[in-house]
């Protein structure tokens, strides 16, 4: 896959994709957005991979969110300018929660506004203690509502996200920790190890314990959207089963299907 703002590699189980703007802070295009959407959808159906890594070149910043110098009414420009806003972002922010592998969030700098977002929504944060973090929607004329707001507010309490959100401060790593925003924080020349070791404590699991536990942690907030994946999840291993593929084998050989030796 060619991608022009992101890194994409997979290696050993793990997908790594990296938003690769360092000189904007890893910030955000419509470019990037599609890409991360193209990456996560690799690693989704790729099924050499168990364990998704997400952060950001070069040490100064995770990702930063939207890119401010090509924001303009209705969105963020880029060369896949036909994505609107609501598409894009939430689509990234639900391609992590759903894909049924765990990805972790590699945080190496600042994780601000929609780049705090994504790494709320991964599933394990790892951060440097060079990390800062914070949103920045109402210093720069946005909000990020649904995924931005509810997982923090079930990662943090419901007051400590609206100071996040409402003041827009930053918090260290150290902050970070104790309010239970990442789940580790080590020195920065350790993060590699540090994720390394996630990933492969990860990779001894069952891929299916996993795929299941994570569509069930969603389940209860994620509404209907999260009962179908919880259900669907439950489909795609029925249908490796001989009483589902009794259903098929009858359709096709044009006779009534044999459920009873089911029961
Ligand atoms: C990240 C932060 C706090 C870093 O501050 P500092 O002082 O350490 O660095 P500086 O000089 O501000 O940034 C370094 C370079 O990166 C660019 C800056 O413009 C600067 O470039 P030069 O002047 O050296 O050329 N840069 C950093 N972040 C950028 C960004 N987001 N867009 C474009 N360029 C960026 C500080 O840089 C900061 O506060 N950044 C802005 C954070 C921000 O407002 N993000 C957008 C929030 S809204 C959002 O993400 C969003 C949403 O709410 C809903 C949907 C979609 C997106």
């Amino acid at each position: 896959m060619e991608f022009t703002e992101i890194l994409y590699e997979k290696k050993d189980g793990v997908a790594r994709i990296t938003v690769n703007r360092p000189e904007k802070y890893n910030a955000c295009t419509t470019t990037t957005i599609y890409e991360l959407t193209q990456a996560l959808t690799d690693a989704w159906v790729d099924r050499s991979v168990g364990v998704v890594v997400l952060t950001g070149s070069g040490d100064k910043a995770f990702c930063t969110g939207g890119d401010q110098s090509i924001r303009e009414a209705g969105g963020y420009s880029g060369t896949v300018a036909a994505l609107p806003l609501e598409v894009g972002w939430q689509q990234v922010s639900s391609l992590i929660r759903t894909i049924p592998k765990p990805v972790i969030a590699r945080v190496n700098g600042y994780a601000i506004g929609g780049g705090n977002v994504f790494q709320v929504v991964c599933d394990f944060s790892i951060a440097s203690d060079k990390a800062k973090f914070g949103q920045a929607g109402p210093k720069v004329g946005s909000f990020d509502p649904g995924y931005g707001t509810g997982d923090l507010v079930r990662a943090v309490g419901l007051k400590k996200a609206k100071e996040i959100w409402f003041l827009c401060r930053q918090y260290s790593a150290a902050e970070a920790l104790e309010m239970g925003l990442v789940n580790a924080v080590v020195p920065h020349e350790k993060l590699d190890e540090e994720v390394d070791q996630w990933c492969a404590d990860l990779l001894e699991k069952s891929p299916t314990a996993l795929k299941m536990l994570k569509y069930a942690f969603h389940a209860e907030t994620d509404g209907v959207v999260g009962v179908t994946n919880l259900g669907v999840g439950g489909l795609s291993m029925f249908y490796d089963t001989e009483e589902s593929l009794e259903g098929k084998n009858a359709f096709m050989e044009k006779r009534k299907p044999e459920f009873s030796k089911f029961r």
